[in-house]
């Protein structure tokens, strides 16, 4: 095959294969328009363009094979005028592998107060700049054309945890929890119609939500397989809920997830969880964690978690992980880490962040090692054995 014909897009957006199973779990392979991708993945998040403190040379030599942007701040700033003479995001962000974009559903929602949300879509004022925006799902789909993401993810509203004012502490109810997964399968289809006007290339994945209750999450999912979505991602879990009730839904909604088809869990999770969600049929996460917690001095090892600003680091001469093999862990100590949090250096949050994300991805390839070698059920509980050890 010439190079021309590597450039032919593949029908609708990506090809998938599960290459084995065991129990729940699948070892796949997903192909999309910018190159492959090894599942189970962990995809970094790149919010504004960029996988924050983390050069794009160093994504790639730390194995990342696709990452994150999200519709709503690139909306914002730079804008579309900017990133459309671009031809999108990629070359944008010097980043040519394999991008999935957030709808802005997600982001909006996390607005609180600031937006209001209607059939049509939703209307806040920019917290950039005070502007009157609105947000439906055809405008998200313009958006993520211009972007020209790998994968593009329909509008929806996630449903909350707890409803209305945080401080209330009132649980949503099954009917505004139907309304809001209805409304979802509602805006799933605008988007898809959208998103076939503009003759997208790519893959558009469908949401499933329904909140804390499993039937709903049924109908959501009933709805979307209508519609025939080339993947489906789990969306509304890890929003304030107790670990055991993401499991109760997770353990539901994961197994009855179209076999043929890549399975990606929003925003979720901890290394546990992602542990959890590979058991339960899912291929595909994101989530800021890594990144967010590095820059905390929250760091993440096999052998459990590390506060990096604890002054029992001060001296410690130790590599952050003595299993890693990321740049941090070979070349620097835990006291000179402690050190740059310390003195608030910028080189600090760049080499925690390096870890952390080199730890998730090669979590995610130890994960699919395993479920090549039929031993998913023997490293789960290995895992769980050293993450209790300590650091
Ligand atoms: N919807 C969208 N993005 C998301 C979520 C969702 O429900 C979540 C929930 N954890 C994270 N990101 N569109
Ligand atoms: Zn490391």
């Amino acid at each position: 095959p010439s190079s021309a014909s590597a450039r032919i897009p593949l029908p609708s957006g990506l090809q998938f294969e599960v290459l084995k199973t065991e129990g729940h779990a699948r070892r796949g392979r997903l192909t999309l328009n910018h190159g492959v991708v090894e599942t189970p993945i962990f995809m970094p998040v790149g919010t504004y363009g960029t996988v924050k403190g983390v050069m794009p040379r160093s994504l790639e030599e730390m194995g990342a094979q696709i990452i994150l942007g999200n519709t709503f701040h690139l909306w914002l700033r730079p804008g579309m005028d900017v990133l459309r003479p671009f031809g999108g995001l990629h070359r944008f962000e010097g980043w040519h592998k394999p991008i999935l974009t957030d709808s802005g559903g997600f982001q909006v929602w996390s607005l609180g107060d600031m937006r209001k949300i209607s059939e049509e879509g939703v209307k806040f004022a920019s917290p950039v700049n005070g502007d009157k925006l609105f947000l439906t799902p055809e405008v998200s789909m313009q958006i993520q054309h211009v972007l020209n993401s790998d994968v593009v993810m329909q509008f929806d509203e996630c449903t909350p945890y707890i409803m209305g004012d945080k401080a209330s502490g009132r649980l949503t109810t099954e009917k505004e929890a139907r309304y809001s997964m209805e409304l979802s399968l509602r805006w799933a289809k605008r988007c898809q119609l959208e998103f076939e006007r503009l003759q997208n290339p790519n893959a558009l994945f469908g949401i499933v939500q329904g909140g804390m209750f499993t039937h709903l999450r049924d109908e959501s999912l009933a709805g979307l397989e209508l519609l025939d979505f080339p993947g489906l991602a789990v969306g509304g879990l890890s929003v304030g809920e107790p670990k055991a009730e993401m499991l109760r839904v997770l353990e539901h909604i994961g197994p009855r997830l179209p076999a043929h088809k890549p399975h990606y869990l929003m925003g979720v999770g901890t290394p546990e969880d992602l542990v959890d969600g590979v058991a339960n049929g899912i291929d595909m996460f994101d989530c800021v964690m890594p990144t967010r917690n590095a820059r905390n001095g929250h760091l993440f090892t096999r052998y459990g978690d590390l506060r990096l600003r604890n002054t029992r680091y001060k001296t410690d001469e130790r590599p952050l992980d003595e299993s890693c093999s990321c740049y941090t862990c070979t070349n620097f100590s835990r006291a000179y880490l402690h050190h740059l949090d310390r003195c608030g250096e910028m080189l600090g949050p760049m080499l925690t962040s390096v870890h952390n994300l080199h730890y998730y991805l090669d979590l995610m390839r130890e994960v699919r090692e395993s479920l090549d070698a039929g031993g998913f059920e023997a490293f789960r509980r290995q895992f769980a054995t050293d993450r209790a050890r300590g650091v």
